[in-house]
């Protein structure tokens, strides 16, 4: 018998689990169910978890499966742990389409975020679908898409340190965040091991689509990045302190809103491990360069 209520948030995307507080003693039953609303919903909401702290944030997220590191490059809050410290006030900008952490080649399977601090307005999270994005492409296109690759990276990206509001501080961060360089082959359609759904894999680390030009690779990439963002295809959350977003991550791209200026806004991220991702044709993502086994291992 469900004790949880899950209630869509928007047509294709995100639910919203009430009838839980969430952290580390979660029956077996209750565990299965966020399980099954996560990957049916491909983002769950939780609110008012305001007794969560960072230990059971993590208590929680350990019920999902293996925990990743912080981030391959990114110091964990604390220096060591778990917890990715999301601190926008400072003005840094992640404002871009991206599924986690795709330049490794076991990306996270799901994120846990929970907001600590939030602006007065805006700062509000967007999700896609990225099921439903393929779903929704011409079948001529999904064909096409189905057999190509890309390569996803950590590396600088000029272009972006040159059009920021502060170059010099989004240059520091780049650095930290490239200090290792990852770089992966990943299939664009990914066949999901859980639902075996395909799903779209791109998203801002994705640079070029093997064994194309660059300007043919851009146009491909823009032309499914459409479809994936199409507002129809997302959902937007509008925090409060003491949510908590669950999204899997083999099934999404997410961005945050910058829109709320040098106001104050802090989430933290815990990420639990992935599998290496397999194509259409049963071939897995492969390593161009980097390690990734101290980062993460690898889900069975
Ligand atoms: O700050 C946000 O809303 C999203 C940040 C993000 O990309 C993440 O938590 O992975
Ligand atoms: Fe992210």
């Amino acid at each position: 018998m469900p004790s949880l209520h899950v209630s869509p948030v928007a047509g294709r995307i995100g639910a919203e689990v009430t009838g839980v507080r969430l952290g580390g003693e979660l029956s077996a039953d209750v565990v299965a169910e966020i399980r099954l609303a996560l990957l049916t919903h491909k983002v769950i909401f939780f609110r008012g978890q305001e007794h969560l702290d960072e230990s059971g944030q993590e208590a929680f997220a350990r019920l999902l499966g293996e925990l990743t590191t912080a981030h391959p490059t990114v110091p964990a809050l604390g220096g060591n742990g778990h917890i990715l410290d999301l601190d926008y006030s400072g003005g840094q900008k992640v404002d871009r389409w991206h599924t986690d952490v795709t330049f490794v080649d076991r990306p996270p399977a799901a994120s846990v975020l929970r907001a600590v601090t939030v602006p007065p307005a805006g700062g509000d999270t967007l999700w896609a679908n990225t099921v439903t994005a393929y779903e929704y492409l011409p079948a001529d296109l999904r064909h096409l898409v189905d057999r190509l690759r890309a390569v996803h990276t950590n590396r600088f990206d000029y272009a972006r340190i040159a059009t920021s509001d502060d170059p010099e501080q989004e240059r520091a961060r780049a650095e930290v965040f490239a200090s290792t360089v990852f770089e992966t082959e990943h299939p664009v359609v990914r066949v999901h091991p859980e639902t075996g759904e395909r799903s779209i894999l791109l998203g801002d680390f994705a640079r070029r689509v093997a064994g194309l030009s660059a300007v043919t690779s851009d146009s491909i990439i823009r032309l499914i990045q459409d479809q994936v963002t199409a507002v129809e295809n997302t959902v937007r959350w509008r925090w409060a302190p003491g949510d908590v977003a669950v999204w899997d991550n083999r099934a999404t791209q997410h961005r945050v809103v910058h829109d709320f200026g040098g106001r104050p806004r802090r989430l933290h991220r815990i990420t639990i491990a992935g599998d290496v991702p397999v194509g259409v044709d049963g071939s897995p993502s492969t390593v161009l360069t980097g390690d990734a086994t101290a980062y993460s291992p690898v889900a069975a």
